[in-house]
């Protein structure tokens, strides 16, 4: 009997993986059933942006993260699928640094060449996953959200590709139950402009915190005060961005830090990250881990040790994105198809133990692109995914954090990177990006000034 796949979400990752089956079944293999699981309208994930915040339409969580004028904070030359590259789509060499609206086209453009809509049951949320161990099956309950009913469906295989930057850690701090102003955390952030002319607090110091502040500031914002927990970030920020220890408390409009220094502001920003969060699975198939490069129980960063018919796409801390997310949809689809065989329980706890001591190292932004570069490359090797430069893509995240650190309102405006597939420069964007308030396509797309 054929086996039967469910995908649990239609972001870059479940995109990635029924690309992946859909080109062996174009290259003649005999392809399982394939049932992609999408709660939200349309596909593209994060990418595909939303207004809304709190609840959606279907009163559930809203999964959006992503705000207005979010532009990649990475260069695309690190993320440019081997299989479909920019020059492909846009037919034209683009600058390192697009805005959403872009990378969602781009995203968009691979899944639409492939035909794998077809597979993607929209409006649907999957309810709960659980595994029958007699019939060696999952059961998979979703609601069509649309007319409210439920179903339960048994498939061989689960993969979720369901994403964890869409349930926000939120901590809690002294006086906030008093504080006169707005309290959000980075997942409800949507415009900038909301915060033009007031003073801004901002908890966290990663890339949320990071690009927020700096979003808010080029949108108008009168000062942007940066409050750590472990380490400054530490950057040349522009004029009205500073950085301070952790917040101890507030009371009225004043925030008071761990210095002993208090500021008066007006909003508070929490960029204090987010949860692996799996309501839907039931509790020996889920995934427990914090944000980081290599989690536990995932064999080669994907399957589940205990029931490697679970597999998860996208789990790891990101610097890596869609070669990442591909690598793995690549490897788990040989896996369906009997192509990789995995080895004993014990052996996958052992190697994944070695790669967490390994992680444990991990001391630098720069050791942390090597390991998750070396993680692609241990996927890669017994996949046919196409060649591309993989070192290549190494050296630009170095020099994008060397950027950086030169210049943190300007290092989206260098140019130079070359494409990891094609070889391609990328050309300079006609305005500096701190001056770039039009983040649409259309605008980024135009040349000249
Ligand atoms: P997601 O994009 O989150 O997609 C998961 C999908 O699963 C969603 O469509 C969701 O609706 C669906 N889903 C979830 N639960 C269910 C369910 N129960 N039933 C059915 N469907 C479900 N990456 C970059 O490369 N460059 C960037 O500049 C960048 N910026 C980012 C900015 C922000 C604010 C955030 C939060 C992330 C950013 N990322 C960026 C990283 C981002 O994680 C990846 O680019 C990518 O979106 C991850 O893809 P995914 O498919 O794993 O998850
Ligand atoms: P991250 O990268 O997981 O970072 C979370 C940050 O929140 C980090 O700096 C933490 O500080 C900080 N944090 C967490 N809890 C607290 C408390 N209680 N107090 C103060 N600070 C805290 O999440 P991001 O949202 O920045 O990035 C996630 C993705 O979104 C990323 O891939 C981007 O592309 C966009 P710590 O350093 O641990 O002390």
């Amino acid at each position: 009997m054929a086996s039967r796949v469910a995908v649990i979400g239609a972001g870059p990752s479940g995109l990635a993986q029924l690309r992946a089956f859909a080109d062996a079944g174009k290259n003649g293999a005999d392809i399982p059933e394939l049932v992609c699981f999408e709660k939200q309208s349309d596909w593209g994930g994060l990418w595909n942006y939303t207004w809304r915040t709190g609840v959606d339409a279907a009163g559930d969580p809203v999964h959006g993260s992503m705000y207005r004028h979010l532009w990649s904070n990475g260069p695309k030359e690190c993320l440019e699928f081997a299989d479909y590259t920019f020059d492909e789509h846009f037919g034209k060499p683009i600058p390192s640094y697009p805005p959403r609206e872009i990378l969602y086209d781009y995203i968009i453009g691979r899944a639409q060449q492939s035909d794998i809509r077809r597979y993607i049951q929209f409006d649907t949320a999957v309810r709960w996953v659980s595994h029958d161990p007699e019939k060696d099956t999952f059961s998979v309950t979703v609601e069509a959200l649309k007319t409210g009913e439920t179903r339960t469906e048994e498939f061989d295989y689960v993969i979720v590709a369901s994403g964890h930057f869409s349930s926000p850690h939120v901590p809690d701090f002294p006086g906030f139950e008093q504080f006169p102003g707005r309290i959000l955390h980075s997942h409800d952030f949507r415009d900038s402009r909301e915060f033009a002319g007031q003073n801004l607090l901002v908890v966290g110091s990663s890339y949320s915190a990071e690009d927020l502040a700096l979003q808010a500031k080029k949108y108008g914002a009168e000062s942007v005060t940066i409050s750590y927990r472990t380490a400054p970030m530490g950057f040349d920020w522009p004029e009205g961005i500073s950085e301070v220890p952790l917040l101890t408390g507030v009371e009225g409009n004043t925030v008071h830090f761990a210095d002993g220094s208090s500021r008066q502001i007006d909003a508070i920003l929490l960029c204090t990250g987010y949860r692996h969060h799996f309501p839907f699975l039931e509790d020996g198939l889920r995934l427990r881990t914090k944000n980081i490069l290599y989690p536990d129980n995932l064999y080669k960063g994907v399957f589940w040790v205990q029931n490697p018919k679970l597999m998860y796409l996208g789990m790891q801390d990101q610097y890596y994105t869609f070669t990442l997310f591909d690598a793995e949809a690549w490897y788990a689809r040989d896996y369906v198809l009997g192509r990789v065989t995995l080895p004993s329980a014990e052996e996958m706890r052992r190697d994944i133990a070695g790669w967490r001591a390994r992680e444990e190292k991990v001391s630098s932004s720069v050791e942390a692109v090597d390991f998750q570069a070396e993680h692609i490359q241990d996927l890669l090797a017994d996949v046919d995914y196409p060649k591309f430069d993989l070192d290549l893509t190494r050296e630009h995240f170095r020099t994008w954090l060397n950027h950086k650190k030169q210049t943190i309102t300007g290092y989206r405006d260098f140019s130079g990177f070359t494409s990891p597939c094609t070889g391609t420069e990328a050309p300079e964007h006609h305005t500096p990006w701190w001056e770039a308030m039009d983040d649409s396509a259309e605008a980024f797309l135009a040349t000249g000034k």
